[in-house]
């Protein structure tokens, strides 16, 4: 028989053990699941491989990050999932563009060209952004689009003439595998969906939501602008956009919050609970109830979205594994929510952001006096934006300060 003494001994020593052992291994967090891989100089190749990145664990939310540290999620992997509208067919900028100051943000101005807006694009938009911004602050233009004619692009190339402007084709004619033409046809007349808008909107939605931000041909930024083609930069902006997001070290920026009409968002709410406590989301039950507490008044979600005609954010939010997991639940799982029900991707970008900031223990508010707050509202203090303005003032030149 063991001696009391000995067994002692034996306990301690096992315990020394255990946390020599704990010592040499840690856990893995946040930090270990999001390290730094090199951008690969090929970006077709990496677009065409597309085999779906395995989720990668995240147990638990990291501890509370400050505001003040400076673009505090780490880089990503690239997103390696499918991108169905991926078409390869890209035209690099021309020579016309000069690059940002040295020391400036890897900014991107992101649109996509089509719908009905071409007019407006060409006569308003471009114009005043040329006017208004590029020509002090020339960051690159990267214009996504279906079918856009040569005369449209040389257009475009004569009006931006202080940035580069890269076209690249996105292919919205296949649906996903688990609708087809007719179904979608019957999805659209249902209820009250007769009213809303059709296939190509609904595609522009999914489009928006995620798929945009696997494209490889976006790796070289870092912070990205994203407008639509009825966006409307009204007079000059007196400072660098993309260096007063990152000084003011905002995650996200935004034009306003407001409410989504709820006929578009049918069973949004459920989908997204639906993901978060799925086991293999990796979605803390901390995190959930941040993003609860901003989504939901008196337990009912109220159908928040960041208005999606103007939005910024690093990459790294809309190329995280959450937000892109999310983003494929959504798209992929039942109701499929986007082509049935006109998901907007406000409402979705809206949640996937939120999800993402808790995750990494981000400070976020839906109040815009508040100080610790990665969420910034752009518009009112620096770009002076306006959707579809009709009524504006002349342009005129202003000198660079
Ligand atoms: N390629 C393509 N672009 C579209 C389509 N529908 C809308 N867009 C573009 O997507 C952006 C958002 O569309 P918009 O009509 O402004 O949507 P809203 O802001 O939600 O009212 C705009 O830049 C449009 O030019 C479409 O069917 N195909
Ligand atoms: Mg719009």
């Amino acid at each position: 028989m063991l001696s009391r003494r000995r067994i002692e001994l034996c306990l301690v020593v096992t315990c020394l053990f255990v946390v020599l052992f704990q010592i040499a291994h840690p856990r893995p967090a946040v930090a270990a699941l999001v390290s730094i891989r090199p951008i690969s100089s090929h970006p077709k190749e990496m677009q065409s491989h597309v085999s779906v990145m395995k989720d990668e664990a995240v147990t638990e939310p990291s501890p509370p990050r400050r505001a003040t540290d400076e673009n505090s999620i780490p880089r990503l992997p690239k997103v390696t999932r499918p991108n169905p509208f991926y078409t390869g067919e890209i035209d690099e900028p021309l020579s016309n563009g000069h690059a940002p100051t040295a020391g400036s943000p890897r900014g991107v101005i992101i649109f996509l060209h089509g719908g009905r807006w071409h007019d407006y694009f060409v006569k308003q938009n471009l114009p005043r952004l040329e006017q208004y911004f590029l020509k002090c602050y020339p960051y690159p233009l990267h214009i996504f689009h279906e079918d856009i004619r040569a005369e449209q692009k040389k257009a475009i190339r004569r009006i931006v003439r202080s940035s580069g402007v890269t076209f690249e084709r996105v292919d919205f004619s296949k649906l996903p595998e688990y609708t087809t033409e007719e179904e979608l046809s019957g999805w659209m007349k249902a209820g009250v969906q007769y009213k809303f808008q059709g296939r190509g909107y609904r595609m522009m939605c999914r489009f928006w939501a995620g798929y945009v931000w696997r494209f490889a041909s976006l790796d070289p930024y870092d912070v990205y602008l994203r407008l639509d083609t009825d966006s409307v930069i009204e007079r000059p902006m007196r400072q660098d956009l993309f260096r007063y997001f990152k000084t003011q070290q905002c995650q996200y920026a935004y034009n306003n919050l407001r409410r989504e009409n709820p006929y578009v968002l049918d069973k949004l709410w459920p989908t997204f609970l639906e993901w978060a406590h799925n086991p293999s989301s990796n979605f803390s039950s901390s995190a959930l109830r941040v993003v609860e507490g901003l989504a939901t008044r008196e337990g009912q979600y109220w159908g928040p979205m960041y208005y999606n005609n103007f939005e910024m954010g690093y990459m790294t939010l809309k190329r995280h594994p959450l937000y892109q997991s999310l983003f494929d639940f959504l798209d992929q799982r039942k109701p499929y929510g986007f082509l049935r029900y006109r998901w907007g991707d406000a409402p979705v970008h809206t949640l996937g952001v939120w999800a993402v900031l808790a995750a990494e223990g981000m400070p976020i508010s839906t109040s815009e006096g508040k100080e610790r707050n990665v969420l910034c509202n752009v518009t009112k203090s620096v770009a002076p934006y306006r959707h579809a303005a009709l009524k504006l003032p002349p342009r005129t030149m202003d000198s660079c300060s």
